[in-house]
């Protein structure tokens, strides 16, 4: 193993020889300056002058930031190959996984349970709360292995394409080259899955029904010989945050915790396991607290981004029996859609409420160095940069970039590029989540008449070619009922256009499928594209969305769906102002708070020293809990709240002309300022800015403030960008909650 392996051997951020991982990303920085640099392009200065984003102050940081990233950061992506077919691949529908019998779990040999030591493999943890304590039977038991797997995006077949859009050679494993218009099959790529499949398993969870995951690291295991390439962690650990549920700190998978306690390291490595308790229980019993959608995902220090993009992504929507509210039966309740099948085993399927797990990828082309900008001394050892690797053509392709971010150019729903759906002529419930990097979505339904063109066959080049398809004539047609966002249902379902879908958001709507939005009924093999009209070309932020410059001619179909036979449909769109869910209350004092808030600025570190991103001008240490800017009251307070306190925490965009999905783990919070106005009311450019969320939509320049609770469990938690590179790249602090 390289002597610079970061945390090789589970060490946290720094090595044998007391070389840090931070220290030699600024090494590899500069031994990058000669790598597959392109032109940068205008990075939008006079376009946040014009939005009155710019301070004179903040004039030269984006210039200076501008120049650094024409030197320093700008690399070069690989085009992925054309999909010839697209929308011939059904949809994957996942179907709830199975849990284990007591018979079973009761045989391990380290049984999962209450007591001191039972907590992970290393026998050094024990749960906070067990269910008993609050008043819930023994949990359900799960078991999920991390294996070693391949994964097939397509079936079709496809043009291996240039940066122009034009037919280009191609590779394959065993070192012949393919000639410029040779259509291929594409090679399964390597991942890393829960229980071996991407997504990963999907776990149909109840209120009222605690649930203990077993997850048990097999990544040692490569019983199919495959090649994993040159991302993922280097040590093979790994550490799941069921997102953002409200759990104990040493089963939340955050590496505030796992670098004091438990693994003592960034990750559970090979061979170990950890029992994560999932109590399904709100914040303080508070039914105003209930959530409906979680996904659980990998958060190893420093390589969450490879290791998510490997394939560690799960679903876990959660739905409430009380009084029958959200049971996924549309008989009883608010009765959204939903059929609900309860099997022998305990688990159970719900037909028409459907998770949609959006994520992007780039496949290699072959001729694309792997060098990442700050691989200058050897981190990525099967890289062998500076190198190029034919043999790994039309696999995923990933640098761990510590600037702005990592897009894919072909966009993926359940695992599959460009799936096809049939709805029957009913309304459904869809479960959104974007499990990108970094890619931030805006949807919306649209009709075309002449159907999807491939973006190279309009002339399209570059960054232009992302997302391989469009639908010129693309027209929208139906709207969403939003009826939940991250923290579960809304007071009030909204009426959609479309909406923004940021990095482990989740956003829950109900589409109608009987009619178009003109009230004409639909018919039988009409066609409905699911389109994203946000243009992304890197991480920094979009360039055009409905927002801000609006691109009419950049519609990119994501999911078709094809209306089929009509169905028995006993669910009930939510009328006009009915309440679905009441939020929690808000104090009516709480800009008296204002003085006393946590200030956390999040910036880039200085262009001659660092890459990467701080917080508060520090690096994330997992041992240490942060320190606040100082508050209006002058205090500069250490990120430790009582337990059941609540506070106003101020996150702030330190500039640059970036946008930051940031996330606050275990409990939710209300959004209640963004850049100092009062937007309790209702905000239109954050229209579900009225709900409870767990991830801060935060946009250049801004600052957001949120109040929020710090209940029932104490010890170490973490806040982080989810834009998984800047999360990879420092831009996370630790935080506690004390007796
Ligand atoms: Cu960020």
């Amino acid at each position: 193993m390289n002597a610079f392996m970061p945390d090789g051997h589970g060490n946290l951020g720094s090595t044998a020889n007391g070389v840090g991982r931070r220290t030699i990303l600024r090494l590899g920085a500069a031994g990058g300056l000669g790598v597959a640099l392109v032109a940068a392009r205008g990075v939008g200065g006079p376009l946040f002058a014009q939005k009155g984003l710019l301070t004179p102050d903040g004039a030269f940081a984006q210039t200076s930031m501008a120049l650094g990233d024409t030197l320093f950061y700008k690399e070069a992506y690989p085009t992925s190959p054309l999909i010839l077919s697209p929308f011939t691949d059904l949809l994957t529908i996942p179907k709830a996984l199975a849990p284990v019998p007591k018979s079973t779990f009761s045989t391990w040999e380290q049984p999962p349970g209450p007591g001191v030591g039972q907590q992970n493999s290393f026998g050094n943890d024990q749960h906070q709360i067990w269910t008993g304590k609050i008043g819930y039977p023994d949990p359900i038991v799960y078991k999920i292995d991390l294996l070693l797997r391949s994964h097939s995006f397509t079936t079709s077949k496809v043009l291996p394409i240039d940066a122009n859009g034009q037919p280009t050679t191609s590779f394959d494993t065993f070192g012949a080259t393919y000639s410029a218009g040779t259509q291929r099959y594409l090679p399964d790529s390597t991942i890393y899955g829960f229980n071996g499949t991407f997504p990963g398993p999907m776990i149909n969870a109840e209120y009222g029904k605690s649930v203990l995951v077993r997850f048990e690291n097999h990544l040692q295991d490569n019983p199919m010989d495959l090649d994993r390439q040159d991302f993922g962690s280097p040590d093979w650990s790994f550490l799941t945050h069921l997102h953002n549920a409200h759990t104990a700190p040493e089963s939340d998978g955050n590496p505030h915790y796992s670098g004091r306690y438990g693994p003592k390291a960034s990750g559970y490595g090979p061979g170990t396991f950890v029992d994560n308790l999932y109590l399904n229980w709100p914040a303080a019993g508070d039914d105003r607290e209930k959530q409906s959608f979680f996904w659980f995902h990998d958060h190893r220090m420093n390589h969450t981004g490879s290791n998510v993009y490997k394939g560690l992504v799960g679903l876990y929507p959660i739905y409430d029996p009380k009084k029958s509210l959200d049971m996924g039966d549309e008989t009883k309740g608010l009765r959204l859609p939903g059929v609900r099948t309860n099997h022998t085993d305990g688990s159970f399927d719900v037909a028409y409420d459907i998770p949609l797990a959006f994520a992007d990828f780039r496949l290699d082309d072959g001729v694309t160095i792997h060098e990442d900008v700050h691989d200058g001394m050897g981190e990525f050892l099967a890289a062998g940069n500076p190198k190029t690797h034919p043999k790994w053509w039309g696999k995923t392709f990933y640098k761990h970039f510590p600037n702005h971010g990592f897009v894919g150019d072909i966009f993926t729903v359940n695992g599959t590029a460009y799936p096809t759906l049939e709805v029957k002529r009913r309304k459904y419930r869809f479960r959104f989540l974007d499990a990108s990097v970094s890619r931030i979505y805006e949807f919306k339904l649209m009709a075309s008449t002449q159907g999807p063109k491939s973006s190279a066959s309009l002339g399209y080049i570059g960054d232009e070619l992302e997302g391989q398809y469009r639908i010129p004539d693309g027209q929208q047609c139906m709207q969403f009922t939003q009826i939940a966002s991250d923290g579960g249902l809304l007071p009030f379902a909204l009426k959609r256009d479309s909406f923004e879908l940021w990095p482990a958001k989740r956003r829950e709507v109900i589409i109608d499928f009987t009619r178009y939005q003109d009230g004409t009924p639909t018919t039988k093999g009409d066609v409905v594209y699911l389109t994203n009209v946000m243009k992304m070309p890197d991480g920094r932020m979009w360039t055009n969305s409905s927002r801000s410059t609006p691109d009419p001619a950049y519609l990119v179909p994501v999911l078709k769906f094809v209306i089929g036979d009509t169905a028995p449909d006993r669910s009930v769109m939510p009328k006009p102002g009915q309440l679905l869910r009441a939020l929690p209350p808000l104090p009516s004092n709480w800009q008296s708070m204002l003085d006393n808030r946590l200030v956390f600025e999040v910036n880039r570190g200085s262009v001659s020293a660092d890459v990467e991103w701080l917080i508060n001008g520090v690096e994330f240490d997992p041992q240490t809990v942060a320190t606040s800017l100082p508050n209006p009251a002058g205090k500069a307070l250490p990120a430790s709240q009582k337990k059941n306190s609540f506070n106003l925490w101020e996150i702030r965009n330190g500039g640059g002309g970036w946008v930051h999905p940031f996330h606050l783990h275990m409990e939710e919070h209300r959004t209640v300022m963004r850049s100092g106005k009062d937007v309790t009311k209702l905000n239109p450019s954050h229209p579900d800015d009225a709900s409870r969320e767990d991830l801060v939509a935060l946009d250049p320049g801004e600052s957001v403030i949120v109040y929020r609770g710090f209940r029932d469990f104490t010890g170490p938690y973490v806040a982080h960008c989810h834009n998984l590179n800047h999360e990879d790249h420092s831009m996370m602090f630790g935080w506690e909650i004390t007796p």
